[in-house]
């Protein structure tokens, strides 16, 4: 053991770690993909949802698994960042060179991530000797101040086991499976859209589209999977592009086609996949500050009854893809 693995250990076993916080009535600290196809690279965005109990979060530590190699951290602005190398169980070949060793655990610390903040740490590597239906477990412990600490280190049982502080989870898809074609993708470059999870829902396929100049509305849809055992509701949406933002339904009444704000939000059953598409369900941007133009990355941030608030990039397609008329705006 280095002289810094040792001073954590010693730290953990001192630390309390909060066991009040119960499992789907808070976010969890997730990964921003959770899945991805093996042998890609990829990238681990780690999310930390809140502090520790009202404590802010001053030092992450992610442990990196084993299947993740050739790992580099990303630096985090206000953090400290340090890493400790470990041996590899399986040889990683890489270009034609052999590794052994590499990072194995990454620490960033002396920051502050206020507990009614929301940030993400980040961190590339590539996968191997992974295969279609492994999930790696990326154990990670958030301390707040020397007396505080909320550690995501429990691996579910079976999938019907849902711990309080479960690991973060990542699948591996099937080289032909929908869920790879989303998975580990620059988002920036390739402008495809992400498999969000928070909590038990999962946010997959968002998609918007181009406005005309001075258009006053627009659309965002999106699939959204309850996979956890509760009902959960979509309550509530806002974004930095539009003035106001919120979930309406189009329906069909005495032949005339309407459009009404769901006032409760839009109810996600347990196991259930609710499709928001045009001329359905859908997320309504009101009073857009801009044009949005085809290739546009719209952040919008969902809000969740249980799950709680979970932002989501939804990539523009071209004007008038597949049309709904927002006349009645
Ligand atoms: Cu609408």
């Amino acid at each position: 053991m280095t002289n810094t693995s040792k001073s954590i250990a010693a730290l953990s076993a001192a630390v309390f770690t909060l066991a009040v916080l119960t499992g789907g009535a808070f976010a969890h600290a997730t990964l921003e993909t959770p899945v991805a196809q093996a042998d890609s690279y990829y990238k681990a965005v780690v999310r930390v949802p809140h502090g520790c109990d009202g404590k802010a979060t001053d030092k992450l530590v992610v442990e990196v698994p084993e299947g993740f190699y050739n790992v580099k951290p990303m630096a985090h602005h206000g953090f400290k960042m340090s890493v400790e190398q470990g041996a590899y169980e399986q040889t990683f070949t890489a270009h034609g060179k052999e590794y052994n060793a590499g990072v194995k655990r990454v620490i960033w610390e002396g920051g502050a991530v206020e507990d009614w903040a929301y940030d993400e740490f980040v961190m590339r590597g590539k996968l191997a000797h992974v295969e279609a239906g492994d999930t790696l477990y990326f154990k990670a412990t958030q301390y707040c101040g020397d007396d505080a600490s909320v550690a995501w280190d429990q691996i579910p049982a079976s999938a019907d086991d849902h711990p309080a502080h479960p690991a973060l989870a990542l699948k591996i898809a099937d080289s032909g499976s929908d869920d790879q074609a989303h998975a580990g993708h620059d988002m920036s470059k390739d402008k495809m859209a992400e498999v969000v999870m928070a909590g038990d829902i999962k946010i997959e396929k968002a998609w918007t589209r181009a406005t005309p100049q001075g258009a006053k509305a627009g659309g965002a849809f999106v699939l959204v999977t309850n996979t956890g055992d509760a009902a959960d509701r979509l309550i509530a949406a806002s974004s930095d592009v539009a003035a106001k933002v919120e979930i309406h339904e189009m329906s069909m009444n005495d032949g005339v086609m309407k459009m009404q704000q769901l006032e409760k939000g839009l109810e996600i059953a347990p196991g259930e996949t609710v499709e928001l598409k045009p001329g359905g369900f859908h997320i309504m941007m009101m009073g857009l500050h801009k044009a949005i133009a085809e290739g546009d990355l719209v952040t919008i941030s969902l809000e969740f009854e249980k799950a709680g608030v979970v932002e989501v990039m939804f990539p523009a397609a071209q004007l008038g893809a597949p049309t709904m008329d927002h006349s009645n705006h």
